[in-house]
């Protein structure tokens, strides 16, 4: 018999889905519109649950599943799920740790330069025809901010920080992060509080787990960062504060932002539409073919081990 595992967010890579589909009997939640019901029905036999990073699984989930042993996540973050009440039930957690690197700092460089230079508002106005149409097509916007060489602020020197963090050195970036302590092993400055580090940078880059739920980015860390700052985010919404990043937005206290991520996800504040400084972005530094791929063979092989008995790789619990 194949051991059942509850999916609760989608797969979209072909060879992925195969594989989940020959090993396990796959029970996909995330497509039932009666998720009681089903839970009802198959919650006892389940043994293994794929969940995404920033979804996670609900504690009230998790108690409905008596002979879990492991949640699979396909992501590195793993702030939605109640790791505590996991090792208490000897429930092992995994996650795809260094898998995404590459691909969420090539984002969030990506971001900033868009946000910067106004790559998308470049796009919106060569495609509205307005350029063609110009009484002076020669200088058909204002002027950007130019991204090499900005002082870089990065919020997190772990993975993802230090990927950001080489790739800024490339752009003759200064670089200088903040963490629960210096690390030795990095030759960038450390300034250990976060307003600080938000006043010596022209863009503040978060890279930081949101573990403890708390959104480090206020409207003090905004004044900090001041109206010629940019912010970016790749990590999670609730780092910041919104309506604050909303309203220094508004009122020019910041000169932009690119943001992947956001507090309550896919919802996201309607002014920041308005907003030509802006740039945003669903969710989707992971998301390319490669990445998701290494991600998806994993969460198998995370599965696979566990169910064989074998400590898996990327475990969390220990
Ligand atoms: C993914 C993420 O979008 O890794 C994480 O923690 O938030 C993202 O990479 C998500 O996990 C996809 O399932």
């Amino acid at each position: 018999m194949k051991p059942e595992v509850l999916q609760l967010s989608p797969i979209l890579i072909p060879e992925i889905r195969d594989k989940l589909d020959q090993l396990f009997t796959i029970r996909r939640y995330y497509e039932q519109a009666d998720k009681a019901s089903y839970l009802a029905q198959h919650g006892a036999n389940i043994r293994g649950v794929i969940t995404g990073g920033h979804t996670g699984i609900t504690q009230t989930v998790m108690a409905q599943l008596p002979n879990l042993e492991v949640v699979a996540v396909n992501g590195v973050g793993t702030d939605a799920i109640d790791l505590a009440y996991a090792r208490d039930r000897g429930i092992q957690v995994t996650a795809t740790i260094g898998a995404l690197t590459e691909d969420v700092a090539d984002l969030a460089i990506g971001l900033l330069i868009s946000a910067c230079r106004g790559i998308s508002t470049g796009d919106r106005y060569v495609r509205s025809g307005q350029w063609a149409t110009s009484a002076t097509p020669l200088v058909p916007l204002p002027l950007a901010r130019q991204m090499s060489g900005m002082r870089i602020g990065i919020v997190g020197m772990g993975r993802v920080g230090r990927a950001v963090a080489t790739r800024a050195a490339a752009f003759g970036c200064p670089i200088s992060y903040t963490d629960l302590q210096a690390m030795s092993d990095v030759p960038y400055t450390f300034v250990a509080d976060l307003l600080a580090l938000a006043s010596d940078s022209d863009a503040l880059i978060l890279a930081a787990a949101a573990d403890k739920g708390e959104a480090i980015v206020n409207a003090e860390v905004l004044h900090a960062l001041g109206r010629d700052g940019y912010l970016i985010n790749i990590a999670r919404g609730k780092l910041v504060d919104e309506p604050a990043l909303v309203a220094a937005l508004q009122n020019g206290q910041i000169a932009g932002a690119g943001l992947d991520v956001f507090a309550d996800e896919p919802q996201v504040p309607g002014e920041l539409f308005e907003l030509e400084q802006v740039v945003l972005q669903p969710h989707r530094a992971s998301a390319t073919v490669q990445t998701r791929t290494r991600m998806g063979e994993m969460v198998v092989a995370s599965l696979v081990d566990v169910f064989a008995g074998r400590k898996p790789g990327g475990s969390v619990t220990g």
